[in-house]
């Protein structure tokens, strides 16, 4: 196994030292990749003085903020190129804590794709809300009902995929660039007849920073949910128009 971890950033300065660190410690044969879309607290500049000491650790600098989900996309090539296997995402403000890492990798051994999961048994979240809670599950229920995914959570970004399973789906056809890439790449996987395995997380509140998902992105991750349900049933646009 050659793990890389990618960790998407946009305004994550006082998260991302200490979260590079903590995965480092978790996985120690992991590298980790940041893309940063140019960040205005500076986080690239960090994790560039950071590199100076730590090898593992590298960046990969966009030019402005350009979405989560083509920065994953953008991370996920990165990775192939250089032979990576497991490619593992995670959101870098430690709501996806790095102690849960060596159960995704352990688990990435048997299946195509591992998620970290808030909805199985020792799963769960930290002081959410009523409504965030009732959001998160609805989505959830929306994503099984329209696409049928055999997994409990489909909308969280917290997973390891095999690098020949990355390499088969048609990444160049995926339309999100924002949060429900999430589900979309989920709905790439499910056609390639990935298995999908899970395992446990407590997904707590960032643990600094400010949130950057918007209502709209909200909407449009719904909207991504019957665009994908209508394909399943024209049985097309696996390749963009
Ligand atoms: N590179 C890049 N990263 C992004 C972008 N938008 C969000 N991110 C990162 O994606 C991860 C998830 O974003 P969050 O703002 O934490 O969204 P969230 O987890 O749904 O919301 P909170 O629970 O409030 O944190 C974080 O690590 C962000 O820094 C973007 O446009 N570009
Ligand atoms: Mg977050």
């Amino acid at each position: 196994m050659r793990p890389l971890i990618i960790c998407s950033t946009y305004n994550e300065r006082e998260n991302i030292e200490s979260l590079a660190r903590e995965i480092l410690e978790n996985a120690p044969e992991a590298n980790v990749l940041v893309v940063d879309d140019n960040s205005p607290d500076g986080t690239g500049q960090l994790v560039r003085e950071l590199m100076k000491t730590e090898p593992r650790v590298h960046l990969l600098a966009r030019p402005g903020k350009l979405g989560l989900g083509t920065a994953i996309l953008d991370g996920m090539s990165w990775g192939l190129e250089r032979g990576y296997d497991p490619i593992c995402t995670m959101d870098a403000d430690f709501s996806h804590h790095p102690r849960y890492l060596p159960a995704i990798l352990a688990g990435i051994q048997s299946y195509d794709v591992m998620i970290g999961s808030r909805y199985v048994p020792g799963g769960g979240t930290k002081n959410w809300g009523i409504s965030r809670q009732i959001l998160s599950r609805g989505s959830n229920l929306v994503s099984k009902i329209l696409l049928g995914f055999p997994n409990k959570d489909c909308t969280g970004c917290y997973r390891a995929y095999r690098a020949d399973l990355l390499k088969k789906i048609p990444r160049d056809s995926i339309k999100s660039t924002g949060y429900s890439f999430v589900e979309e790449v989920l709905e790439l996987c499910y056609r390639e007849k990935a298995t999908i395995g899970e395992t446990p997380i407590i997904f707590e509140d960032r643990r600094a920073g400010q949130s950057k998902i918007s209502k709209k992105e909200i909407f449009r991750a719904i909207g991504t949910l019957f665009r994908l349900r209508w394909q399943r049933i024209t049985g097309g646009a696996r390749t963009k128009a």
